[in-house]
């Protein structure tokens, strides 16, 4: 058999997951969609300044600024637009949430409304399409509780656990997908003569240890205490307490810092920081949205053995609160994460029982 009868496609991997009884047949075509869209916003980004894609969005009255205070930039509302228009009349679907939206997209009345939630940071990383570096869709699917036609904000506040798919697509020197259902995170990678996705990994496994971590250590004096004394650590390397050198990447998009901790292992460290609030406030948490990075990022992790947290609790049982929320992320192999959750445990415990002594 010819090597190209042998590759199986997204689609066909899709039919037969179904026929193992592991997708149905609305989420299988949903998740087509998805890529269906990603190939679109893939074909923009590749475009790059002969498309016009590049640079703000905006109005000559200055830049448009998106629900968490960001500037928005052209690729991010064309990437949203693609992903709205892709998946307003399919059927599958009772609304869509968008980290450049601030409130959900209900499907309307002019189609039927499905049984799933879609989420979506339509383009991740966007600070790097000008300069050319890897950038990437993150999505989520939800089931939508109670009756389609009263979707509102409060159905998509359900914890990562609910996910029934999460995936990204990277759009780098090659595009891929990446993709859990639950059962296992995969690989796909875009055939451009062919326009279809092929699988290139299955059960992708984040090795358990790593001596890589990824983290913008320019934010270092904002940190709280216990990621202070982890990180001083991991720089201490082979003369430290950890016995050993560690080395540092930080693309800034998550996209694709996540693919390669999927690849290789390692920990990607996005934690809670001074300037952006008290930690009690959840819209300030962090810098990474919960349901629209940090869960999706956790099921493809967690799917593929790695292990995912906040420093204190699993990113996944957090019960959202808004849907624009904020989370610390400490997401990788799974050693290295809950060596980054014992030092926040210690200093909690050392804080509790400073406190209970006065
Ligand atoms: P975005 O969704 O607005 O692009 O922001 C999220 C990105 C992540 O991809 C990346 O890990 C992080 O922001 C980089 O932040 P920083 O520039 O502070 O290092
Ligand atoms: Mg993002």
């Amino acid at each position: 058999m010819s090597q190209a009868s042998t590759a199986r496609s997204l689609t066909r991997f899709l039919i037969e997951e179904k026929r193992e009884g592991r997708i149905n047949p609305d989420l299988r075509l949903l998740i087509e969609v998805v890529a269906r869209a990603c190939k679109t916003i893939a074909v923009a980004v590749g475009k790059g300044a002969l498309g016009g894609v590049l640079g703000d969005a905006g109005t000559g009255n200055g830049a448009s600024i998106n629900v968490q205070g960001e500037a928005q930039k052209k690729l991010d509302v064309i990437a949203n637009d693609v992903l709205l228009e892709a998946n307003a009349w399919g059927g599958h679907l009772a609304a869509c949430a968008s980290e450049e939206m601030d409130e959900p997209f209900l499907i309307p009345d002019a189609y039927p409304r499905g049984n799933y939630l879609l989420l979506f940071d339509p383009l991740d990383g966007s600070s790097n399409i000008d300069v050319n570096v890897s950038v990437g869709t993150i999505f989520s699917v939800l089931v939508c509780p109670g009756d389609a036609q009263d979707v509102d904000t409060q159905s998509f506040l359900q914890p990562g656990t609910a996910q029934v798919a999460a995936g990204y697509c990277i759009y780098g020197p090659s595009t891929m997908l990446v993709l859990t259902i639950g059962h296992g995170t995969h690989a796909f990678t875009l055939d451009r003569e062919q326009g279809s996705f092929v699988l290139t990994q299955r059960d992708m496994r984040v090795p358990d240890e790593t001596r890589e971590f990824a983290v913008n250590m320019s934010n270092q004096r904002h940190w709280e205490a216990p990621m202070q004394a982890y990180v001083g650590d991991l720089l201490a390397g082979s003369e430290g307490v950890r016995g050993n050198d560690f080395n540092t990447r930080w693309i800034a998009s998550m996209v694709a810092d996540v693919h390669r901790i999927l690849t290789r292992g390692g920990i990607f460290i996005y934690p809670w920081d001074s300037r952006l609030g008290t930690g009690t406030d959840p819209c300030k948490a962090g810098k990474l949205r919960l349901m629209y990075e940090a869960n999706p990022m956790s099921l493809l992790i967690e799917q593929a053995g790695g292990a995912s947290t906040n420093g204190r609790e699993r990113i996944m049982d957090i019960t959202p609160t808004h849907l624009h929320q904020r989370v610390p992320v400490f997401l990788g192999s799974r050693a290295e994460v809950a060596m980054a959750s014992r030092y926040h445990h210690e200093h909690d415990m050392a804080r509790a029982s400073r406190f209970n002594d006065a």
